[in-house]
């Protein structure tokens, strides 16, 4: 299925020409009828000769419904844009194409009706000339009669070959469903309407409703007034929901996990002119207004009165709705009725920093019409692969940890910094066990400690929560060293013979010298209070292998001729790297004897 919407002034035969092609009634309502107005959306479809079906979306064409126009063409992949023989090009006529430019939209005939009023020659050079400048270029025209049929196979052929020219949208991209309609049927619930752009809406599928987001399951689902199992854009759906709340126009039925609320975009502005400070925004059938900020060049920052479901690359109308004054005087030029603006960032980092502005346009500028990950990482320095993939972007590298993506010189950075602050802290505090990995996190400004734990590599170890160069225990200040040599010089001697704390204070080594000495393993440490040489235990263990198995405390103090000071935390130490086993009855075996 292929959807089109029409385009034009009122009065240029848009809904005559629908109810020609399809033989079924645009202009639903009874009061329009009677008015001779299209207020609300039509929505009519035929079969084409190859068998495409295309639905019509018919949108009114007086001025006071633009808002309606746009909810129309916005989710639509082309435009049927009529200009009447006998009437020619007129100011709702560019009103409509400049909104058409705006969208985006580049797929289109143009269809110049009333021919049997008026040569159409005229109207089509005109309109021709009009078109060529915007976003839909060189369309195919027909010139019809609605009343004599003239020209309507000619335009049937071209609807055809336009729909087949039509790109055919990803049929898993995230669900994005603008409602356009909401009604309730007795007995079975909401009815929501719209275009369905791209992805795929399946019955029994959770979705999502906006603003709120509350969830509506989908109980079934029509296409063209025929009951589907799962519809697939670009099409005409009406869906029934259970759930979502009280459903109106603007809306949006959103696959859950797939979008955020956005209400602050970074977006390129489609006019090279200054913004006025407020815009309405329209994207699909949704209207808000929005703050504008020009950061520079054609940057701005929207800050949208309403969030609404936002992809990166998505193109917004801001209508200006002060511009019916006219062009503005003065040598600037004017910033025009209707303009598009691009989606680049749903995330924008805040502009507090001086300069920050200017920087961000500069960087923005330079993007690709729909920046990648590659740009919006570039961007954020680091950022949720979950926020880009709300955000709309697939194509997300690995992540440095967890969910976490990085830039790679930023990383890079990073790495070097950290490498950095490891050092001065311990240069500046010698004894310590290294920097805390909290205190790292707080000076890098990261957001997760698990990203120091990412960056410090294998240049760097982390031993109970703190990092310090890997595999190099920190060479010890002059005195500690000495205060060691000397102990060890005493010890050799007397191996069990562990200092007494009034003798490790005279030597200077207080716990954090002894804790340090003994993570550079030049010490055995016991307890706090109690060390020996490295190898003591070994020795020790030797020592109790001539015992008669098993043996008591006081029968190993005898043998390692120490005190019970020294004695029962090596036994301990003993135990616990499983030298020997403690017995029931408190007495001890070397393991692997007796
Ligand atoms: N003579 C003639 N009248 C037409 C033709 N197409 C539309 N009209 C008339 O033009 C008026 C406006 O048409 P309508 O389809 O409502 O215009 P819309 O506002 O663009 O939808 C109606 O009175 C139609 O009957 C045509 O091809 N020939
Ligand atoms: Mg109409």
């Amino acid at each position: 299925m292929q959807v089109i919407a029409t385009a034009g002034h009122v009065d240029h035969g848009k809904s005559t020409l629908v109810r020609a092609l399809t033989g079924m009634e645009p202009d639903r309502w009874a009061e329009e009828r009677r008015r001779g107005l299209t207020i609300g959306l039509g929505f009519c479809w035929m079969t084409l000769p190859s068998g495409q079906r295309l639905a019509f979306v018919d949108v009114p064409g007086h001025e006071r419904f633009v808002p309606n126009m746009l909810a129309g063409v916005g989710p639509a992949p082309a435009v049927l844009f009529t200009v009447a023989a006998d009437a020619g090009w007129m100011p709702q006529s560019e009103e409509h194409l400049a909104a058409v430019h705006a969208l985006g939209i580049s797929h289109g005939l143009l269809v110049v009706t009333r021919a049997d009023l008026a040569d159409p020659a005229g109207a089509l050079r005109q309109a021709r000339q009009r078109i060529a400048a915007t976003t839909l270029g060189d369309v195919e025209a027909v010139a019809v009669s609605a009343v004599t049929g003239a020209g309507l196979p000619d335009l049937i052929s071209a609807l055809d070959r336009l729909a087949g020219r039509l790109p055919s949208p990803d049929r898993d991209a995230p669900v994005r469903l603008w409602v356009d309609r909401a009604f309730s049927i007795k007995g079975s619930g909401t009815v929501v309407t719209g275009t369905l752009a791209a992805g795929t809406i399946r019955e029994r599928q959770e979705l999502l409703l906006t603003p709120a987001l509350a969830a509506a399951r989908v109980r079934g689902i029509e296409s063209l007034k025929e009951r589907a199992g799962a519809v697939t854009g670009v099409a005409r759906v009406a869906v029934n929901l259970r759930g979502g709340a009280a459903p109106a126009r603007g809306m949006a039925l959103v696959e859950p996990g797939r979008w955020a609320l956005a209400s602050v975009a970074d977006v390129r502005l489609g006019a090279a002119a200054d913004p006025p400070r407020q815009l309405t925004v329209h994207i699909g059938a949704a209207r808000t207004v929005a703050r504008v900020r020009l950061l520079g060049g054609r940057i701005a920052r929207l800050t949208l009165r309403d969030a609404l479901p936002l992809h990166v690359g998505d193109r917004l109308l801001l209508r200006d709705p002060g511009s019916a004054a006219g062009p503005a005087a003065g040598p600037d030029p004017a910033w025009p009725p209707v303009a598009g603006a691009t989606v680049l960032d749903l995330a924008p980092p805040g502009l507090a920093r001086r300069g920050a502005a200017a920087a961000a346009a500069a960087e923005l500028s330079g993007w690709p019409p729909v920046p990648g990950a590659a740009e919006l990482i570039r961007r954020h320095r680091l950022i949720q692969a979950g926020t880009l993939r709300a955000m709309g972007v697939t194509d997300l590298p690995a992540p440095v940890s967890g969910d976490w993506l990085a830039d790679p010189a930023y990383w890079a950075e990073l790495g070097g910094r950290l490498a950095s602050l490891v050092s001065a802290h311990l240069a500046a505090a010698p004894l310590s066990a290294g920097l805390p990995v909290e205190a790292a996190r707080a000076r890098l400004g990261l957001p997760a400690r698990q990203l120091v734990e990412a960056l410090a590599g294998p240049a760097l170890e982390m031993r109970g929560g703190s990092l310090r160069p890997a595999g190099r225990p920190a060479p010890l200040p002059d005195q500690v060293q000495a205060a060691v040599a000397a102990l060890r010089g005493e010890l050799a001697r007397q191996p069990f013979a562990a200092p007494e704390a009034a003798r490790l204070r005279e030597l200077g080594l207080d716990t954090k010298a002894v804790a340090a000495a003994a993570r550079a393993g030049l010490l055995l440490r016991l307890t706090e209070q109690v060390v020996l040489a490295p190898g003591a235990d070994q020795e020790a263990a030797r020592i109790l292998a001539q015992l008669p198995q098993p043996f008591t405390a006081a029968q190993a103090r005898q043998v390692l001729g120490t005190t019970r000071r020294v004695a029962i935390p090596l036994l301990e130490y003993l135990d616990r790297s499983g030298a020997t086993r403690r017995l029931p009855d408190d007495r001890r075996m070397l393991n692997g004897a007796g």
